[in-house]
């Protein structure tokens, strides 16, 4: 690292103290972009590292509700409006008890790269809360929405801020709170994404991500003249991007053997296929949260506790949340031979981790570029709502599978370039640094 790259992290680090998670992504983008740094001083000099971290706006808000006993309760509502220099402030919503203004800030910090990366005019932003919505009902959940929306609404619409779901955040909630914004505006706008698909959502976004991050793996995989035909894989996490990544991979001829709750993970050495992959869905929907369930349903064996990361398996795609494979994990798939993992969820590889993969020549794909078809597949959603006409699923597959190839070549043409043949995360920092760095260079000083 450079000097001007390290007291620039520090200064980040004493400016936003108890947020070790932004501190992370931020230290793993600027490690990445400290070449471009050098080789291009007019960045230096216009101060654009120092200007794309810093958020463009964060909205803090109260959020009360009441539960079914008439009990009051409030929560905390957050906004992370990063940066607008390509297009509307665009990123999911998370509600999860862990969630802190320092979570949504190292989201909302990669989406904005992650969306320049899709090669469609969207900025970066992500929202959420600390509501917890594990076993909560179906009308307190409704009334949480609509509460959160009662004040949301003043700073989203088509054209400036456009959410979507993300851990805790589904369909369901999607509707709610869209239902409220529209009810409060008077508007029916394309101003969520991941929508019923009878009130303008689109054909293949549920499925995108994990549809999206097997692409990523399927290109990376070629550049080694292998593909998924015959290879074992360990996912994590059972919700919408596993279910997702799990389809995929059987459809091209891979075997899924792991997946993983916060309770622990299975096996299941048939792989998990056909009616399996489906019973995630019902399994999400169930509110249960626990893996064992499918270790019963399937009578396959449980691990209570523990975490996938130790079977033996060609390719790992983790798709539950952020730090969740870390470098004693890192080194466990690389003595069983792991050969590529490619990040559904956002940032859940550790730094420690991340390096123990890289000095192995694992072909390692961070999680702004390999789950960026989530986002994509939402992009596409806003313009079929532009245009209102809708597209078949086929139609949207294709594209998705477009970007995806698209993004893999720009990452890999990119890290060639600044100096790191076959490196993913430099390739995919620099890519989507240099497009929003530029985009800010062109529209003066923002
Ligand atoms: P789900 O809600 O379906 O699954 C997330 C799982 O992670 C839950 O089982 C949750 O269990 C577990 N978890 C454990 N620890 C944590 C923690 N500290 N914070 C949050 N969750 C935790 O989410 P999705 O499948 O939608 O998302 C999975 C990952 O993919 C996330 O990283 C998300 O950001 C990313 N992603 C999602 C996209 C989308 O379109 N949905 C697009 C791109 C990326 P528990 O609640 O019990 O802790
Ligand atoms: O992390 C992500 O990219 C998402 N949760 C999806 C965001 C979106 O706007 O579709």
């Amino acid at each position: 690292m450079t000097e001007y790259i390290s007291k620039l992290l520090a200064g980040v680090k004493a400016k936003n103290p108890a947020e070790p998670e932004f501190h992370q992504a931020v230290e793993e983008f600027l490690e990445s972009v400290a070449i471009v740094m050098e080789r291009h001083p007019e960045y230096r000099s216009a101060n654009i590292l120092e200007r794309l971290i810093e958020p463009e706006r964060i909205i803090i808000f109260r959020v009360p509700w009441m539960n079914d006993q008439g009990d009051i309760h409030v929560n905390r509502g957050m906004r992370v409006e990063y940066n607008s220099a390509i297009g509307p402030y665009k990123g999911g919503i998370r509600f999860h008890p862990s969630v802190t203004l320092g979570t949504l800030k190292f989201l909302g910090f990669e989406q904005t790269f992650k969306n320049a990366l899709t090669t469609l005019p969207m900025g970066g932003g992500k929202g959420g809360s600390d509501f917890d919505p594990k076993g909560k009902s179906d009308n307190e959940i409704m009334r949480f929405c609509q509460s959160f929306m009662n004040e949301l609404f003043r700073h989203i619409g088509p054209d400036t801020d456009v959410p979507a779901g993300d851990i805790g955040v589904g369909g369901r909630e999607v509707g709610y709170m869209f239902g409220q914004y529209k009810r409060i505006k008077n508007e029916f706008t394309g101003v969520f994404t991941g929508k019923g698909i009878n009130w303008g959502g689109s054909l293949i976004r549920p499925e995108a991500t994990g549809f999206g991050a097997v692409y990523f793996v399927q290109e990376m995989l070629k550049t080694k003249g292998q593909g998924i035909e015959g290879k074992t894989f360990a996912l994590s996490g059972f919700g919408n991007v596993a279910w997702g990544a799990a389809l995929k991979i059987n459809q091209l001829g891979g075997k899924v053997l792991t997946l993983s709750g916060p309770d622990g993970f299975i096996i299941d050495p048939d792989g998990v296929k056909g009616e399996k992959v489906d019973y995630l869905l019902k399994l999400r929907k169930s509110n249960k949260d626990a893996i064992e369930e499918y270790a019963k349903e399937f009578k396959v064996e449980f691990f209570p506790g523990k975490r996938p990361w130790g079977v033996k398996v060609d390719v790992a795609i983790p798709c539950a949340t952020q730090n969740e494979l870390n470098e004693n994990d890192a080194k466990e798939l690389v003595k069983n031979g792991l050969t590529c993992l490619g990040e559904a969820a956002n940032m859940p590889t550790t730094l420690e981790g991340y390096k123990v993969f890289r000095d192995a020549g694992v072909l390692f794909a961070p999680g702004k570029a390999a789950n960026a078809g989530g986002v994509a597949t939402s992009g596409l959603e806003m313009s079929q709502n532009s245009m209102r006409l809708p597209w078949s699923a086929v139609e949207v597959d294709k594209r998705l599978h477009e970007i995806m190839v698209r993004i893999h070549n720009n990452c890999l043409q990119t890290a060639e370039r600044f100096g790191t043949p076959g490196n993913y995360v430099n390739g995919a920092n620099i890519a989507g640094f240099l497009k929003v760095a530029d985009a800010m260079m062109d529209q003066g000083l923002v």
